[in-house]
């Protein structure tokens, strides 16, 4: 069975479209007219190795606001569905993640009950045109509608990029390891209730 979804999502505001493959390669194609963004998304993607075809036009001469949340609405949808009823998945997953002087963790339940605990400080508003207080709004849309809980934490940094980057980078690595078929669970649904949908 394979675990593949596409979402088209439109608003007055933006359209995206969205397909997600959880077993693939980590392989990207990702245009949302905000480079910063796209950077940040090719990451997810790279190292989570779900493969992500993220289209997005969205309303940038208001600002990046409504692109990045709807953005990540459709990739959170698309990861859901994909999913399915979750049957056979690791489910739990943490790591700390460091690049160069900055360490981030992640913590992630993919449990069917969404909930972001962001734990991550900027010390500037911007990275170069793109501001930061953007990320936590991804993250939150992904938790909310990929139905995961998911915590994040910088532990410490000093660089903004390099913040933001690891933030992506851990919850793609905490991703991959909880959306993998676990052997063990011979296909069951890891949960003592039987569902996590
Ligand atoms: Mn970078």
């Amino acid at each position: 069975m394979s675990r593949t979804a596409s979402v088209s999502r439109k608003t007055n505001e933006t359209s995206v479209a969205v397909t997600v493959n959880i077993d693939g390669t980590g392989t990207s194609t990702i245009s949302t007219g905000v480079g910063f963004f796209d950077h940040m998304l090719d990451q997810l993607s790279r190292h989570s190795l779900i493969d992500m075809d993220i289209k997005t036009e969205g309303d940038l001469h208001v600002d990046d606001h409504h692109t990045v949340e709807d953005t990540g609405i459709a990739i959170g949808q698309a990861i859901a569905k994909a999913l399915g009823d979750r049957r056979g998945i690791t489910r739990y997953a943490s790591l700390d993640l460091a690049m160069d002087e900055t360490m981030t963790r992640a913590a992630v339940d993919v449990s069917g009950r969404p909930f972001l605990v962001w734990n991550v400080n900027f010390s500037a508003p911007k990275i170069g045109s793109f501001d930061t207080e953007l990320v936590r709004e991804f993250f939150n849309a992904l938790a909310q509608h990929a139905g995961i809980t998911l915590h994040i934490q910088n532990i410490y940094g000093a660089n903004n990029h390099h913040i933001s980057e690891t933030c992506f980078k851990a919850v793609a690595r905490v991703l991959r390891t909880a959306t993998e078929i676990d052997p063990r669970q011979a296909g069951r649904v890891p949960s003592t209730k039987g569902s996590l949908a």
